[in-house]
């Protein structure tokens, strides 16, 4: 379900929205006018603080866990666990932008928790690589609405919704070993727990058990983690980023709707990024008029 997302609620490229459609299971469209995103994120990001007061997880388990993986328990402070931490000491938290239907960029709070740091610092994901995981979705009131446990899937994070996608580039994936019956073992995953306002997971829309407007919780474990190339044209995702602001999204050097990380000609000057991008094969990136602009995006070279 995490794959399914309402397409003016984020500036995706369009291979992103076609990779995100899916006819058996679209979100429910409705022709109520959609609320206004700064207001519903005041008042989402005050139910998810309220929820991070209020709310405490098995973090005592945690302490000095081996490399098993621990199961994620959320639990309200009350009676026994009235001396319990709070979830909002322990937070960390970052602004993903979302741009409205007017053009205009608001400031979305994504609330993240480390429980246990994965062993591969090295290979945490990009918000535009994929990653293989488990994961549980759950409304602040306990509602699980989507889950994967058993059986872990890949997720490409240009398809999901910007709060996972922003929240998973955190957590580091683990080791997996294979067995001689071929089954295989993770170990070490990253485990945490990631809080997001609706206008950063559906917004508007609602899918089976989740109601439209709802702050999501989501408990995740990273088992491993690919760097793309979506255009396979050599040059990384996560590079494919000139005006290096971290976000491959908002790159589209020849203006033609397609970002660069999914146009295979990006400068627009028809060659092929692939076939400009290092003519002489001295693995270094060609300039040949030197004015620090490579080639690919430079369609005046
Ligand atoms: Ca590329
Ligand atoms: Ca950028
Ligand atoms: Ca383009
Ligand atoms: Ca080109």
């Amino acid at each position: 379900m995490l794959r399914f997302i309402k397409s003016y609620a984020h500036l995706l490229s369009l291979i992103a929205l076609l990779s995100s459609c899916d006819s058996n299971n679209n979100p429910t469209q409705t022709a109520v006018e959609l609320r206004d995103y700064a207001e519903q994120f005041a008042e989402d990001d005050a139910l998810l603080v309220e929820y991070l007061t209020t709310h405490f997880y098995n973090y005592e388990d945690f302490v000095g866990a081996g490399e098993e993986e621990i199961t994620i328990v959320i639990d309200t402070i009350a009676g026994d666990n009235a001396n319990k931490t709070p979830m909002i000491n322990q937070v960390q938290q970052i602004s993903v932008p979302v741009t409205d239907t007017e053009g205009v960029e608001i400031d979305h709070t994504l609330y993240y928790l480390i429980a246990k740091q994965g062993s591969r610092l090295e290979d945490r994901p990009s918000i535009v690589d994929s990653v293989y995981l488990t994961y549980t979705g759950t409304l602040l009131d306990g509602t699980v609405f989507d889950r994967r446990i058993n059986a872990p899937i890949w997720f490409d994070n240009i398809a999901v919704i910007s709060g996972f996608r922003y929240g998973l580039q955190f957590f580091a994936p683990g080791t997996s070993t294979r067995g001689e019956d071929g089954i295989d073992t993770f170990l070490n995953k990253g485990q945490g727990i990631i809080l997001m306002p609706s206008g950063i997971g559906y917004f508007g829309s609602s899918l089976g058990s989740l109601p439209e407007y709802s702050p999501l919780v989501f408990n995740i474990g990273i088992i491993t983690t690919k760097q793309n190339d979506h255009d396979l044209d050599g040059v990384l995702s996560i590079n494919e980023d000139p005006d290096g602001d971290g976000n491959p999204f908002n790159d589209d050097t020849d203006n033609d709707g397609i970002a660069n990380f999914s146009d295979t000609d990006d400068d627009g000057d028809g060659i092929l990024t692939s076939l400009e991008l290092d003519v002489d094969g001295d693995g270094v990136i060609d300039d040949s008029d030197g004015d620090g602009i490579p080639d690919y995006l430079d369609s005046d070279s």
